[in-house]
C-alpha cells in the first residue's frame, strides 16, 4: 500500500493520528522544526527535546509555542541531551511515544574534525541510547523509530555507485569524516536492533536538504545570506572553500514529509531520500546570484578562483531587492550620526548596488576539509515507487525560496538599523 493513499484517507486515519504521540530529538534544528509543524498539523501530540543553552535556542519553533497551562497543549518541550541515558529514558517513559524521530546530532561535517569524540558520543552512541531506552521500557512493540542517517555514509567514493551512477540502498559505505563515522554506527545499531529485537526502526539515508531555516554555516545558507547582503550593498564579497564539491540538494520540507511516511510504511526498512540531481557549489553560487539579477564570471582556478559581476539585469535586480537599495542624493547631506556610524545607516554612501567587475567571491583554503566528499547523487527510486513520494521543490525552487527569505531578512535588519539611526538622530 502506498503511503500517499494513507495520506488521502480522511476521517479514519485522521482520527487514528489524533491519538498519536511523537517524540523528536533535535526539534530546535532545521528538520525538527519542519517535522514538528507537520506532525502538529496531523493532530499528533508532539514532545521535543531541547538542550539547555545560555541563550534561547528555540527560534525555529517559537511560532509553535503552546502555553503549558493550556489543557489542550500538544507541543511539550523537555530539557535533555543525547549524551544522557537517564534523561532520555525518563523522557521516553513520560511521553510513551508511538514514534520517535532521532534528529538530534552535531550535524556539521567540518566541525566534526574539531570535536570527533563529542560527535561519536552524540551522533553514534546517542542513537544507541534511544534504542536501548525503548527496549528497557518494554516499548519495542509500540514505538516506531526513525534514525536520521545520511549520504555522508557513502563518502562519495566513485567506485561504489550503482550501475546507473547513483548511490542507493545497496551501495557500500566509506565515510570520510568523524561525523560520517559516528553516523555509520547510528545506521548499523538501528539495523541491528531491528533484526535482533524485531523493532520497527528505520534509517532514512537522506541526501543534503536545505531551506530558509538551514543553519547559517552550511554552504547553501552561507551563500544565500551573503548574496542577499551583497545585493543590498551590505557586504562586498564572500569567501568559500571547495567550489568543485557536488551535492544532491533537496528541500527540507519535502524530506521531513518522507520521514513521517517511512514510519507509516508496512515494514521497517532503510530508504534513500534524494533528488537524483547533483550540482557544484560553484553553480549554487551562480543560481543564487541569478535570483537577484546578477550574472557572474568565474576566473582562475583552485585557491586562486574568484567570481566577478559580469552583468546586472536591472529590472530583475529591482524586483528582487524591491528597490530597497537607495543610493543617497548628494543633496541629502550626511548627519553626525551617519559620520560616526556609516555601517548602521540605510541609504548611506557605503550601501550601494554591486557594480560590474566587482569581485564578489574568493576561495579561502581554511574552509577546505582534511578529507572531502567530492560528489553525492542519490537514487530515490525505492521511496518513490514503494511509498509514492513526490518532492515539490526542484533546485531552482529551493534557491528561490532561500534567496527570497534571506533578502527579506537582511532588509528587515536594515530597517531595524535605520529605525535605530532615526532614534539616534532625534536624540542629537
Ligand atoms: P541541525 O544542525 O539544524 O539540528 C540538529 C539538532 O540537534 C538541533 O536541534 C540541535 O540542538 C540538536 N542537538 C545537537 N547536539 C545535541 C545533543 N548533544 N543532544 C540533543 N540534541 C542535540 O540539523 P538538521 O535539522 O539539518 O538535521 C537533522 C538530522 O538529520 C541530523 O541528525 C543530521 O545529522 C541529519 N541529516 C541532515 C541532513 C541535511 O542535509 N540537513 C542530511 C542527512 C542527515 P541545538 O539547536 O541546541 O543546537
Ligand atoms: P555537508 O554540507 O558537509 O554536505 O553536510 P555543507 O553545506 O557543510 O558542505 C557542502 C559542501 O560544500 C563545500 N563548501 C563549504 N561548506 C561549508 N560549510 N562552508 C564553506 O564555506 C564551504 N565552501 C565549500 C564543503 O566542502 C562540502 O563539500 C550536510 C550536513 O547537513 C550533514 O549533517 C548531512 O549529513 C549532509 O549534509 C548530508
Amino acid at each position: 500500500m502506498k503511503v500517499d493513499f494513507v495520506h488521502e484517507q480522511t476521517t479514519n486515519i485522521e482520527q487514528i493520528n489524533m491519538k498519536k504521540v511523537a517524540l523528536i530529538t533535535g526539534i530546535t534544528g532545521q528538520d525538527g522544526s519542519y517535522l514538528a509543524e507537520l506532525l502538529l498539523e496531523k493532530g499528533y501530540m508532539v514532545h521535543g527535546i531541547k538542550r539547555r543553552s545560555s541563550l534561547f535556542n528555540t527560534d525555529r519553533i517559537d511560532h509553535l509555542y503552546q502555553d503549558p497551562h493550556d489543557p489542550d497543549q500538544r507541543l511539550k518541550l523537555h530539557y535533555g541531551d543525547l549524551t544522557d541515558s537517564m534523561n532520555l529514558t525518563r523522557i521516553i517513559q513520560e511521553a510513551q511515544p508511538d514514534e520517535i524521530y532521532n534528529l538530534g546530532a552535531m550535524s556539521h561535517v567540518a566541525v566534526s574534525f574539531d570535536t570527533p569524540e563529542y560527535v561519536g558520543n552524540v551522533d553514534g552512541l546517542g542513537t544507541l541510547r534511544i534504542l536501548e531506552a525503548v527496549r528497557i521500557l518494554g516499548l519495542e512493540k509500540k514505538t516506531r523509530i526513525y534514525q536520521a542517517s545520511t549520504s555522508e555514509l557513502y563518502g562519495g567514493m566513485a567506485e561504489n555507485k550503482n550501475e546507473r551512477g547513483f548511490y542507493d540502498e545497496n551501495s557500500p559505505f566509506y565515510p570520510r569524516s568523524p561525523y560520517g563515522v559516528a553516523k555509520i554506527y547510528g545506521f548499523w545499531i538501528t539495523k541491528n536492533y531491528r533484526e535482533a529485537y524485531d523493532m520497527f526502526a528505520c534509517n532514512g539515508i537522506l541526501f543534503n536538504h536545505e531551506s530558509p531555516r538551514r543553519g547559517e554555516t552550511f554552504v547553501t545558507r552561507k551563500i544565500t545570506r551573503a548574496v542577499a547582503k551583497i545585493a543590498l550593498g551590505l557586504q562586498e564579497k564572500m569567501y568559500l572553500g571547495n567550489l568543485e564539491a557536488k551535492r544532491d540538494w533537496g528541500h527540507a520540507k519535502d524530506y521531513v514529509r518522507m520521514m513521517w511516511m517511512l514510519l507509516q510504511a508496512d515494514k521497517a526498512e532503510d530508504w534513500v531520500i534524494a533528488t537524483g540531481v547533483t550540482t557544484t557549489v560553484r553553480d549554487f553560487v551562480r543560481l543564487a546570484f541569478e535570483e537577484v539579477g546578477i550574472e557572474l564570471e568565474f576566473k582562475g582556478a583552485g585557491v586562486n578562483e574568484t567570481a566577478v559581476v559580469k552583468s546586472i539585469n536591472q529590472e530583475k535586480y529591482n524586483q528582487a531587492t524591491n528597490s530597497s537599495v537607495r543610493v543617497p542624493e548628494q543633496s541629502e547631506g550626511v548627519s553626525r550620526t551617519q559620520q560616526r556610524h556609516p555601517e548602521l545607516v540605510s541609504g548611506s554612501a557605503n550601501r550601494k548596488q554591486p557594480v560590474i567587475g566587482q569581485e564578489v567571491l574568493s576561495v579561502d583554503p581554511s574552509y577546505f576539509r582534511p578529507t572531502e566528499v567530492d560528489l553525492l547523487i542519490g537514487d530515490p527510486s525505492k521511496a518513490k515507487e514503494k511509498l509514492g513520494w513526490v518532492p515539490e521543490y526542484d533546485l531552482k525552487a529551493l534557491v528561490q525560496d532561500m534567496m527570497q527569505s534571506d533578502v527579506l531578512l537582511m532588509k528587515k535588519d536594515v530597517d531595524l538599523l535605520k529605525a535605530g539611526h532615526e532614534i539616534l538622530k532625534q536624540a542629537e
